[in-house]
């Protein structure tokens, strides 16, 4: 990058109106970065034969070799139109699923967003995706769709089909805006209402008056919508450099027919026709059979273009074209045998595409300075918090974002979106950077010396004569004179070797400066906390240890992003996207960084995608294990998404989204990070463990009879301090006998362990108000969250219904496992009334009730053990699901003080659990004696003694064994995949999906094209090589898209043994074939360790040895 363009890149930087930050999102493959190149020839920085070819800003050899995207990256572009200079931070996003937490670092720091739509795919699943999260950020997006060549050349449609087409395409993609947009409204709506409510309330006037609302219709959403005549879709062929709006063509017809260029803008797309007699443009063009305006003016054109340059490659008619269009291009280009570089030739004079691209993006798309009130507050509210709660300066602080001024006084506030890594080497400081012309000129004459010199000695070497000055140094002639020319940064090789962070990054207010000081706010930082503690008019410089989150770090370098490269800057206003680098130890994947305490962190980004894949990695040589975790540590944090971990075994566990990401990682853990072999481990695939009802019917669909039933449940069990009885109640005692808890564990239905996993997020939410009403602090909690887990009891009510959930929400005591899982535990002992998980929802209403409600000393040690179950199950160590833990019993003794007492009150209630078993009844053994109270209150006063530590310990016990009373199932992960074939490859797609357990749910033909889409379900664990394999078996024909849906329950027991003779007929006797949950099981038992109960011999022979033998 010269000089100048940079510094004409620095002054336009100061004008915030004429800065546009975007981001390219699309559906992988659609096009993307091939459309980027387009953009990046404008500025000179490739050249524009290579545009579409060489895909600049996939930089990674990786990304070129496997042709997908998998970072995002940024490019500063300057573009002028008219008199108006703009500068455009263009964000290239990756496409593919595995990196859909790259989209979500972009579009963070972008204001707009341009979506590419293949014209032959139309809307995938990765484009609803994006659109979803560029409403979740509320940037404003602008239409690109591309590829209408394929229309042309593969699809071989008229111009009037590709017409209807596109028509249905623009329809696909506004139906996923409309969605969208209804349900925002429907949103706003009941929190008006609400508020309305509220305020009637407050004053106290009742109104009867029926109100009806027709907000939803008044609502404006025109301009939401994609339009060719908003002027927000751009049809391009990103690869051949044709793009075009409808303005274009109708400045060009608006010149040449003498038409009113406004008025061909209106009337160019839609069902209009020209009436060449009357000379007027008439409505209805598709009931009179006439050709639509867009098809006759615009596609005919580009159709004829195609169809004399590509399809016949008639000399002649392509330069009647030429004449037609007004074109001039090179003799060479005419005659070359490739038609591409003639149409590439015609095309970026005739309609070049980065014209109508960047055009739109300028016209279309808001500036820094357009940033909605609504962006910032949505930006602000961290978790539950309110803005209006947020304390009064940081309030003010609404006042910079919109004003995005960049005054000395304005606090300086920056989102930094992810982290990536760099070679050292390629840091501009670090850079041999280009000789000035003095230096050239010293080094000219040094040569010349030194070519005379050395002439006059006879030696005249070749390779001196021909060197240039910008080659590099020459050899060292004379030592000292050659060290004053040297450039300085002649580092010491392993250090160039390093990599380093730089923060993708972009200033919101303020100015970002070079080597300033900056307070870095963690992500549970809260800013009314630090107002209070730190003094007034605190600078970061300072240092601020006291304050929990809060940290401080300098800004040592400030980059402008120029994809491949970096130029250094010395400070940055607002509203651009920068680099900024020397913060790797202060920020590990996001931060917020501001010069304001008062500023609260962003919210955190919203990641699509789930990571699901995991493998455990290690050194090839043990000796280097400590290189291995820093490059785990150095991987976690220059990826968005994966996840590095230690796990209870001791492995070193990677958790990716998904195979392509996988890999990604491990080659980037190899050649990068760590720099030594390593061996990743086999994917480890995660399981959850769960109950179900007893079957009804066996393995070979017989009625199971009421005594079988029976069966399959274990019997009654006991030992010393463990009785199960045959309904599957378990109750266990502290090894101390002073406490008994009795358990009993049960299937939840599926809505509702959906319904948890979903509301996750709320949960923990709701986990945090109750730990602070807990510890008597007070919260502000917004409306829309307490209204949302009120929403949440009420399905959870609406779902457990029946005899065994009477009440049952009341009585919920804690999700698991880690208190936000999808298991929970139940209170049913009798006389206890715990305080409501719920008790948020009804504050102040029923203090008196509340008060009644107390919590028991080591209810905490209950809640532990039960999450210590839920965490890892005892088939083999995987999480819980959808179980339900009641706990019927709980009785605390008096403890060890009273030591004569105890061991009297112990004997007794053993008694009672003897007598109980001798009489054979199935009722839970009665509680012991009651207990002194006083005594009681002495013994668990002492909550964190080794009673609560027996406690968690018998708890969990408990739940396990309640657990195996039950019929157990493991359950699989699910991945859907959603393949795009063509009909001749239809066969072998079901094939490969056969195999491997994949379930086909529907599959349907996309509308003008030979395609079909296939939706099917595909278990995790055979996922591995799925997509590989489908290449292979396909051509490269199809390609699945996999993303994570949901668990399922595996339907085999694996514990499951013949028992009748049926069932022996029909399995043998080992019934060893078709338990696929047992392999599943053993397996996961084998990788960690655990017993496995297998033979290894099956058929045993004697073995004689042959020297006995003779
Ligand atoms: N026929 C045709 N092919 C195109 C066009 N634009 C892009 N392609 C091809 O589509 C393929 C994918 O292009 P990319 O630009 O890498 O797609 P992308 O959206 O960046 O893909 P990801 O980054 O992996 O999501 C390449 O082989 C391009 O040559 C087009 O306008 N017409
Ligand atoms: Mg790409």
């Amino acid at each position: 990058m010269g000089p100048s363009s940079l510094d004409k890149i620095i002054a336009l930087q100061r004008n915030p109106a004429n800065i546009r930050n975007l981001c390219i999102l699309a559906h992988v493959d659609h096009g993307k970065t091939t459309l980027a190149d387009c953009l990046v020839a404008t500025n000179g920085i490739i050249s524009s034969r290579l545009a579409g070819k060489l895909r600049y800003l996939d930089s990674r050899e990786d990304e070129q070799i496997r042709g997908i995207t998998m970072k995002s990256s940024a490019i500063s572009l300057h573009f002028s139109n008219g008199d108006q200079e703009y500068l455009l931070n263009v964000i290239d996003s990756p496409g593919h699923v595995d990196f859909s937490s790259e989209v979500s670092t972009a579009v963070r720091l972008c204001d707009g967003a341009i979506v590419v739509v293949d014209a032959v795919e139309g809307v995938c699943p990765q484009t609803q995706a994006v659109l979803r999260q560029a409403w979740l950020e509320n940037i404003r997006p602008v239409l690109v769709i591309n590829k209408i060549d394929r229309l042309i050349v593969e699809l071989k449609l008229t111009s009037q089909e590709a017409y209807t087409h596109l028509q249905k395409i623009l329809e696909q993609v506004n139906a996923v805006t409309g969605t969208l947009f209804t349900s925002k409204v429907l949103e706003e709506r009941a929190e008006k209402e609400e508020e309305e409510e509220e305020k009637k309330k407050d004053s106290n006037t009742l109104s009867g008056d029926q109100v009806y609302d027709w907000r939803l219709e008044e609502a404006d959403d025109s301009l939401l919508y994609f339009s060719p005549d908003q002027g927000n879709v751009v049809f391009a062929s990103a690869t051949d450099g044709w793009g075009f709006s409808i303005q274009q063509f109708a400045q060009i017809y608006s010149q040449k027919m003498g038409i009113n260029a406004e008025v061909l803008r209106r009337t160019l797309w839609g069902d209009f026709y020209l009436n060449a007699k009357a000379k007027r443009i008439m409505k209805g063009a598709q009931a009179k059979g006439k050709k639509q305006l867009f098809v006759q003016l615009v596609l005919d054109n580009i159709w004829s273009l195609y169809d004399a340059v590509v399809t016949r490659r008639d000399q002649q008619k392509v330069e009647k074209v030429l004449t037609a269009l007004g074109v001039k291009v090179l003799a060479r280009d005419l005659r070359h045998s490739d038609p591409k570089v003639l149409l590439a030739a015609i095309c970026s004079q005739w309609l070049p595409v980065s014209q109508a691209v960047l055009l739109m993006a300028c016209e279309k798309l808001p500036s820094p300075l357009d940033i909605t009130a609504e962006r910032v507050e949505k930006l602000m509210s961290v978790g539950a918090r309110r803005f209006e709660t947020l304390p009064e300066e940081t309030q003010e602080l609404k006042r910079a974002f919109l004003q995005c001024s960049s005054e000395e006084e304005d606090p300086l506030i920056v989102f930094v979106s992810k982290m990536f890594a760099v070679d050292a080497k390629a840091l501009p400081q670090n850079r041999q950077r280009p000789l000035t012309h003095e230096e050239m000129a010293q080094r000219r004459d040094l040569a010349r010396r030194r070519h005379a010199d050395s002439r006059a000695a006879g030696l005249t070497g070749p390779a001196h004569s021909e060197r240039t000055p910008q080659e590099g140094p020459p050899p060292p002639p004379d030592a000292a004179q050659m060290e004053s020319l040297t450039l300085k940064d002649s580092k010491p090789e392993e250090e160039e070797e390093q990599q380093t962070f730089i923060a993708f990054a972009r200033v919101f207010s303020g100015v970002a400066k070079k080597g300033q000081r900056v307070f870095v706010l963690g992500p549970k930082y809260d800013p009314a906390q630090a107002l209070s503690t730190l003094l007034q008019g605190v600078r970061a410089s300072d240092g601020v240890s006291e304050v929990p989150h809060l940290s401080c770090c300098s800004m040592e370098n400030l980059y402008l992003l120029m994809g491949r490269e970096l130029e250094e800057l010395e400070e940055v206003p607002v509203g651009n996207v920068l680099g900024i680098g020397g913060l790797e130890d202060s920020v590990l994947k996001s931060a917020t960084l501001s010069t304001s305490p008062a500023c609260p962190p962003f919210i955190p980004l919203n990641f699509e995608a789930t990571p699901i894949v995991r493998v455990a990695i290690e050194p090839k040589h043990p000796s280097e294990m400590p290189k291995l975790v820093r490059g785990m540590r150095l991987l976690n944090q220059a990826d968005p998404c994966a996840e590095v971990l230690i796990q209870e075994t001791g492995e070193h566990v990677l958790v990716t989204a998904g195979e392509v990401h996988l890999q990604r990682c491990l080659d980037d853990l190899r050649d990068r990070f760590a720099k030594i072999e390593i061996s990743a481990s086999k994917p480890i695939i995660p399981f959850r463990e769960t109950v179900v009802r007893p079957p009804k019917v066996d393995m070979v669909n017989e009625d199971l009879g009421k005594q079988q039933k029976v069966a399959i449940v274990h019997q009654g069990r006991w030992s010393d301090t463990l009785y199960v009885d045959p309904g599957g109640l378990v109750t266990l005692t502290t090894p101390n006998r002073l406490a008994t808890v009795s358990i009993r564990a049960m299937p939840l239905p599926q809505e509702v362990t959906s319904l948890l996993e979903r509301s996750a997020e709320l949960i923990r939410t709701l986990e945090q108000i109750n730990m602070s009403l807990r510890e008597g602090k007070s919260l502000d909690i917004s409306h829309r969250t307490l209204e949302a887990i009120a929403g949440l009891k009420a399905q959870l009510e609406s779902l457990l219904q029946g005899r065994k959930w009477r009440n049952a929400v009341e009585r919920l005591w804690a999700f698991g496992p880690r208190r936000v899982g999808p298991n929970i535990l139940l209170n049913s002992v009798e006389g206890y009334q715990r305080p409501s998980l719920w008790q948020c929802l009804s504050r102040g209403v029923q203090a008196g009730e509340a008060q009644a409600a107390v919590t028991r000393d080591l209810d905490n040690s209950i809640v532990s053990g039960f999450q210590l179950a839920a965490l890892a199950g005892p088939m083999c160590e995987e999480p819980l699901m959808g179980v339900c833990f009641s706990v019927e019993r709980w009785d605390l003794q008096p403890s060890a003080p009273q030591h004569q007492d105890s061991l009297e009150e112990d004997s007794l209630s053993h008694g009672t659990v003897d007598g109980s078993r001798a009489e054979g009844s199935s009722e839970a053994p009665t509680a012991g004696p009651v207990p002194a109270r006083r005594r009681l209150e002495a013994a668990s006063a002492d909550c964190y003694g080794p009673v609560s530590g027996q406690l968690i310990a018998a708890m969990k016990e408990a739940c396990r064994h309640a657990f195996q009373a039950q019929p157990q199932r493991l359950m699989a992960a699910m991945y859907t995949c959603e393949i795009m074939a063509t009909a001749d490859v239809l066969g072998r797609v079901y094939g490969v999906l056969g195999k491997r357990e994949g379930r086909v749910l529907h599959e349907e033909m996309k509308e003008g094209t030979d395609m079909f889409i296939i939706k099917a379900m595909l278990p995790v664990a055979e996922s591995f090589g799925f997509a590989d394999e489908f290449r292979k078996r396909t051509s490269g024909l199809a390609s699945p898209q996999l993303v994570f849906s949901h668990w399922e329950v595996i339907s085999s027991d694996p514990y499951w043994v013949p028992t009748t003779e049926e069932e022996y007929l029909h399995f043998g006797e080992k019934a060893d074939s078709a338990n696929q949950t047992l392999k599943y099981m053993n397996a996961v038992r084998r990788r960690k360790g655990l017993y496995v109960e297998e033979k290894i011999v099956e058929h045993a022979e004697k073995q004689r040895t042959l020297s006995k033998n003779k």
